[in-house]
């Protein structure tokens, strides 16, 4: 398994990928920019043990001074937590961050990119970027869209937020021909709720048929990543009056803000959880859970697959 000079790979992460162990790769910017302290750190550490009792590796994925990694260590995890001064990174902002020595919590699309490099085909996420409301004019649209295009990975999301243009991004993911599945639903979920008023044509039932889907997509050969939309259980998903309300008032003070870029995101959900008194926290927390706990599942589906025989490199 070559792995990319430049990203620095765990030996606990190296020696799962080259055995076809189970690993699921993590984002740091849930930690970073899109969860409250100290919640954000007791996520990153559950999801960590979640997987590991569960038999996989976690490979949390961020940048330490300069060094993009895969398979952070509790003690890297809890630093990028604590930080003041710690950066967002997108793909486009790896260069610089190695070159200028930042320590960052990287996005969907470089943790997507970085967990590629290191052969790490599995990354679950609470919600995906996408395209952001009035991006007709602004152009607004996240480069996760853009990553997942050109990376044959698979990645578990409690679908995307409502404070984004949905029906756009599931558009344009059809454009980009990311294969969406819904896990157990026709509906795609709207990260705070299960239901986004938009459909999902394909639905699988199963981490075996997820794993299938994935195989498949490797045997032909195709780089493009799946996306399995796993909605929030209905126990869990927030009040649809309050869903409404704080989004309203979210989406409105963003724009009197004049918030723009990179902030976007975590300006409103930040709001949101202020504005829900913490309801939106606990949504989150909670999907996230059920997201790597999936990606779990799917990881070890896989690695079964690898050792059975049934599939060639
Ligand atoms: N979903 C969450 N919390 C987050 C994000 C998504 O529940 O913090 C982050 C992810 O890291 C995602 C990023 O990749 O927001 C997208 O930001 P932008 O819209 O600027 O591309
Ligand atoms: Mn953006």
């Amino acid at each position: 398994m070559p792995i990319t000079p430049g990203v620095a790979v765990s030996d606990e992460v190296r020696e799962a990928v080259v055995a076809h162990r189970p690993v699921v790769a993590l984002e740091t910017t849930i930690i970073t920019h899109g969860l409250p302290r100290p919640r954000n750190v007791t996520a990153a550490r559950d999801a960590e043990e979640l997987l590991r009792d569960a038999g996989v590796v976690p490979a949390t994925v961020g940048v330490i001074e300069g060094r993009p990694t895969v398979g952070l260590s509790t003690d890297e995890i809890d630093r990028l937590g604590a930080a003041d001064d710690v950066h967002k990174v997108g793909t486009r902002d790896l260069p610089v961050a190695m070159a200028q020595g930042w320590s960052g919590g990287t996005t969907v699309s470089a943790t997507a990119l970085l967990a590629h490099r290191a052969g790490v085909g599995v990354f679950a996420t609470g919600g995906l970027g996408g395209v952001h409301r009035g991006a007709a004019e602004t152009f607004d649209e996240s480069a996760d869209l853009v990553a997942l295009a050109g990376l044959p990975i698979l990645v578990v999301s409690a679908g995307v937020k409502s404070i984004l243009d949905v029906g756009a991004t599931l558009e344009r993911l059809e454009t980009l021909q990311v294969t969406v599945l819904g896990y157990r639903t026709t509906t795609f979920p709207g990260f705070y709720v299960r239901d986004s008023g938009f459909g999902i044509a394909d639905r699988v039932e199963t981490p075996a048929e997820v794993a299938a889907v994935v195989r498949a997509r490797d045997a032909l050969g195709l780089h493009s990543a799946v996306l399995l939309a796993n909605p929030v259980d209905g126990a869990d998903e927030l009040d649809d009056a309050l869903h409404r309300a704080v989004l309203e008032g979210a989406l409105a003070d963003a724009e009197a803000q004049g918030v723009r870029g990179k902030d976007t995101t975590p300006h409103l959900l930040d709001h949101l959880h202020r504005a829900s008194e913490g309801r939106s926290l606990e949504v989150n927390l909670a999907l996230y859970r059920a997201n790597v706990a999936l990606g779990g599942a799917v990881a070890r589906e896989l690695s079964a697959l690898h050792d059975g025989g049934q599939v060639g490199q």
